[in-house]
This record gives C-alpha cells, structure tokens and sequence, in this order.
C-alpha cells in the first residue's frame, strides 16, 4: 500500500476544523440550491472560486479572513447550517476520519440568532450519527473580534448546551483575525467556561505576539492551534520555546494552512519537524480543508512525504491523538480503532 492510500485508510483523529472553513465546493453549491429553494432571498450569488486559497496566491493572511464571508452567506439559516454540518462530517468520515471535534462561531443573522445557531449544528451532528459510525463533538468558537459582551454571551451559551448535552458539546476555543483583539479581555469569559467543566483550545501564535503568546501558554490551556511563533527560528523566543517545553500542551499542526497563509514559508520548513524532534505532543489537522483544498489523508501524507516519515511512525500520530481529545469518555474506543487497523497491517 502506497503512502497516500495508508493515510487516507488510516482511522484519523480530527480535532481543529471550522465548519465555515470546511465546506467543499460541493457543498456549497447544495446550499446555494436549498436557498434558492427555500426562497431565502439570494444573498449566496458569491464567487465561490473565490473561496479557495493555495500556496502561492498572493492574497495576505488578513484577506484570507475575507473569505470566509463567502461560506457565512450561505449558513445563514438554521435548514442551511444543518445541511453544512451533515455533509462536511459525512465527507471526513469518507476521508477515512473516525472522531471529529468540530468548531463553529455562532452568529446571530437575520435568519436565527446564536441560540438557534448553535441548535442547528447539534441537529445536523445528531442526524449524521443516526445513520453514521464516526463519532463527532463540538467545539463553540469565540472570535477575537468580539467584544466583552459578544464573547461572555457565547460563553454562557455553551454553558448552557454543554449542561444540557455534555456527550456533545465538549469545549471553548478562542480564533480569528489573529491581528485582531487581546487574549487578556477574554480571560475571565474562557475561565468561567473552563470552571464549569468545558476544555479550552485558543489559536496561539499564528503571528508575532510573544506577550500573548507567552500569557496563553502559562494559562495552560488543554490544547493550542498553529503554535508558530514560539521557537527563535519562527519569531519566537526561547523563553516561548522553553515555556511550551516544559507545559506539554498538545499541538494543533494544521500544514497547508500555514503555509497557505504564509505564516510558514514552506512544507519544508514548517514547525512540524521542531515540535516532533523535541517530543512534543501533536495532533495533525485541517483547520478549513474547503477554504486550503484539503483533506485530512492529505495533511497525514504531506507529513509523511515532507519529513519522511513512514507508516509506522504516522500511524503513532493518530494514535497518539487519541490522547487529546475533549471527550475523555470515547478515548479507548477511537485507540482500539486505529490500533485494529494497524495490527491488520501489520505494522
Ligand atoms: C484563526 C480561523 C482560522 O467558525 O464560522 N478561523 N481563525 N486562524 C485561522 N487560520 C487560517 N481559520 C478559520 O468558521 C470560520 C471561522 O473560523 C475562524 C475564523 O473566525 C472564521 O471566520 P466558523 O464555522
């Protein structure tokens, strides 16, 4: 079996991926037909071609966030948002995924409000796993562009459904315009969420910031996105270096994406290689597989082909991912999975 087949085979472990950012074209063009359908009035006439960014387009990381205006438009209603979901887990499960913890920022639109929102993603999580093996959670996104109040009406809202349904709201994570907002205003909301049980994931150095980024590690969050600016050779310090060492937090590597966004120059050069040399815990992801045209067996196979890495040691990858997931609870079931498959392998 070729690498490529080995990681899309492979039972794998998503645990960073935005919904609004993992709509494929397909499933953008089925909600563009389910509004017209519905007679919402057509706010999706959006250049959907627009939507996809790849190595070498010259747009910056701050246009990147323009696009994502393109996927909003069209989950603008809670029938839409539910059809997004269901179809964007059915195709990582197709991709070979068997756990997924799924994030999404709800947004009041003129269509439903957050409440609403959030309700919607649960019908199209519950919906899939009626007629579907991989297991999915969510993850309730707070933007760094909110305000106080923005965010603290998001964090009671989780509150609220993680009470309700804690087999399906698992955590709190804080992203966005990474140039926009302060960790520090958000601090008192993310912890009110933590104390009530929820886990927190924050997109932690996906620019240049080592106060912030040194004030998210020491807030010893369950796990991090991106991690780039830590290490002096990425803009970082060895102080961040050190700090990150010493806190083992798990690692959200999201490859294309960061070089999409030209926060890594290159496959080659990504952190990836300094975080696996120095043992530190990862977890290979997609972050918007729509938005960066790819899957997560893609990001599994460009680890492999770009830091040689065979099917052995990529298989210990997703193994070892089951030990970061927000839902403690499925651990052991998603670990027998991958290591069933190995041991059919004979690896
Ligand atoms: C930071 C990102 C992101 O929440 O509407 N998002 N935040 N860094 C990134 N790296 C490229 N990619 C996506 O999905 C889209 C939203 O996720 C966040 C942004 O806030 C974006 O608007 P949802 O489902």
């Amino acid at each position: 079996m070729d690498i490529s087949t080995f990681c899309r085979e492979l039972p794998k472990i998503e645990l960073h991926a935005h919904l609004n950012g993992s709509l494929s074209m397909s499933t953008m063009m089925e909600l563009q037909r389910y509004l017209a359908d519905s007679g919402v009035r057509d706010e999706t006439n959006v250049f959907t071609d627009e939507f996809v960014l790849s190595a070498g387009d010259t747009r910056t990381m701050e246009d990147c966030f323009q696009v994502f205006g393109i996927a909003h438009a069209l989950t603008c209603t809670p029938g839409a948002l539910e059809i997004a979901t269901y179809l964007t887990l059915q195709e990582f499960e197709a991709d070979g995924c068997c756990y997924i913890e799924l994030r999404s920022t709800p947004r009041d639109t003129p269509h439903m409000t957050k409440q609403q929102y959030i309700t919607a993603i649960l019908q199209g999580i519950k919906k899939f796993s009626l007629q579907h093996t991989m297991e999915s959670r969510l993850i309730i996104s707070v933007n760094r562009n909110s305000n106080k109040e923005e965010a603290e009406e998001i964090a009671d809202l989780t509150i609220e459904f993680y009470q309700k349904q804690p087999e399906l709201v698992v955590g709190i994570e804080l992203s966005g315009n990474p140039t926009i907002g302060e960790f520090q205003m958000f601090v008192p909301t993310l912890t009110k969420a933590r104390q009530a049980g929820l886990k927190v994931t924050l997109h932690c150095g996906e620019i240049c910031n080592p106060k912030e980024i040194l004030e998210m590690i020491n807030y010893k969050p369950d796990r991090i996105g991106h991690a780039i600016c830590i290490h002096p050779k990425y803009g970082g310090t060895d102080e961040l270096w050190a700090a990150l060492c010493k806190s083992s937090i798990p690692v959200e590597v999201c490859l294309t994406s960061n070089v999409n966004t030209k926060s890594v120059p290159s496959y080659d050069s990504h952190h990836f290689k300094l975080l696996y040399d120095a043992n530190l815990p990862v977890a290979i992801s997609t972050d918007d597989k729509g938005v960066f045209a790819t899957s997560l067996s893609q990001e599994y196979t460009l680890c492999a082909e770009t830091f040689n890495l065979d099917k052995a040691q990529i298989a210990q990858l997703a193994l070892s991912t089951c030990k970061y997931v927000f839902d403690t609870s499925i651990r052991e079931k998603i670990q027998e999975n991958v290591i069933e498959f190995t041991n059919k392998n004979g690896i």
